[in-house]
């Protein structure tokens, strides 16, 4: 098969570790980067080897005419850069948080979908190999229908560093974390009926938005009892495991738990029996986000196999549109100190 030919908009620090999985996977072939900034782009081609180099999309768009485009920018380029590929008919990729608010993220998935046009949200963290793991065992049903499932994801990791922008989010955890962990859960459980959320902003005036949350939601046919701790704060914690995510999960045949280092012990009446899944080591990927930046690979082979029409993608807009109804529910719910119920 001939390889697909694609650009990326956004020149930025995901945009490299995310041309490096792509190359990972074979079968596409980056032609060209966008970034607002001509300088930043141009640098993104020289390290990269990307040949063409464009400030303006359109006209990139026009010129080279991709069979598809990796939008890696931030949030703020989400909506305009999606809706100018939808325009032009061109299949999009769009990092995530896909939108900062629902109307935004309904009226780019309407563009795609009036113009048949493929789009997907690039949504890593269920493809990350130790919650893989958990994801199948639960699907396989080894401990049933689970009734409580409890995420963790806590840190003092400075994702700032890499990523200023993230500083100024009036909504910041919820958003860049919390969409991984709906969506995970959404993977692990079903869709959610009802929402309730706490928040707190403990680093200002340095960040802006919240950098604490603990949801609480009820999930799938069995109402599983769903909890989400996440924290980016100057917690005092014995052991920093950024950015893994540790889980428990409570079902009438027995537990499941995701523990620090990729381990996973499954509990049954039979014993327990403990396997580590630990990520391949890219040499391409930030040793210090291992876990997270190894998931490209197998979430970007799941988008190709959809862009090629092999086999269906999984976080498609339309389906993301479920994370980011769940992410905006915790918000509103935050807000007003209220459970908020969903239709499923
Ligand atoms: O994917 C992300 O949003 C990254 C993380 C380290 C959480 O994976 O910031």
């Amino acid at each position: 098969m001939k390889p697909l030919r694609f650009a990326i908009f956004g020149a930025g620090f995901w945009a490299r570790v995310q041309l490096a999985a792509w190359r990972e996977c074979g079968g596409t072939e980056c032609v060209a980067i966008y970034n607002r900034s001509a300088g930043k782009a141009e640098a993104f081609a020289r390290d990269m080897g990307v040949p063409a180099v464009y400030d303006d999309p359109e006209k990139l768009l026009r010129e080279v005419q991709p069979d598809f485009v990796d939008n890696i920018t931030e949030v703020g380029g989400h909506k305009p850069l999606s809706l100018l590929c939808a325009r032009h008919r061109v299949p999009c990729i769009c990092q995530k948080p896909m939108a900062s608010s629902m109307a935004d993220a309904r009226a780019m998935v309407e563009a795609f979908a009036r113009t048949k046009t493929p789009f997907f949200v690039h949504e890593n963290f269920r493809w990350q190999t130790p919650l893989r793991a958990l994801i199948d065992t639960l699907r396989a049903g080894t401990i049933g229908a689970p009734f409580r499932a409890r995420f963790t994801f806590l840190s003092g990791f400075d994702v700032w560093a890499n990523q200023p922008a993230l500083r100024e989010l009036e909504r910041f955890i919820l958003t860049d974390l919390g969409v991984h962990l709906f969506d995970t859960a959404r993977a692990c459980f079903g869709e959610a009926s009802s929402v309730y959320c706490q928040t707190h902003r403990t680093l200002l005036p340095a960040v802006q938005g919240e950098n604490v949350a603990t949801v609480l939601l009820a999930m799938g046919q069995a109402r599983t009892s769903v909890i989400l701790e996440m924290a980016y704060a100057k917690t005092a914690l014995e052991r920093e495991i950024f950015p893994q995510t540790q889980a428990f999960v409570e079902g009438p045949l027995g537990s499941v738990e995701l523990g620090a280092d990729y381990w996973l012990r499954v509990t049954t009446k039979k014993g327990t029996h403990s396997r580590r899944h630990a990520p391949p080591r890219y040499a391409w990927a930030d040793p210090r986000y291992d876990v997270a930046q190894a998931s490209m690979v197998p979430c970007l082979r799941n988008l190709l196999g959809a862009l090629q029409g092999q086999s269906p993608g999984e976080t498609t807009g339309r389906d993301n549109l479920k994370t980011l109804q769940l992410t905006f529910a915790a918000y509103d719910s935050a807000a007003r100190n209220r459970v908020v119920h969903l239709t499923i």
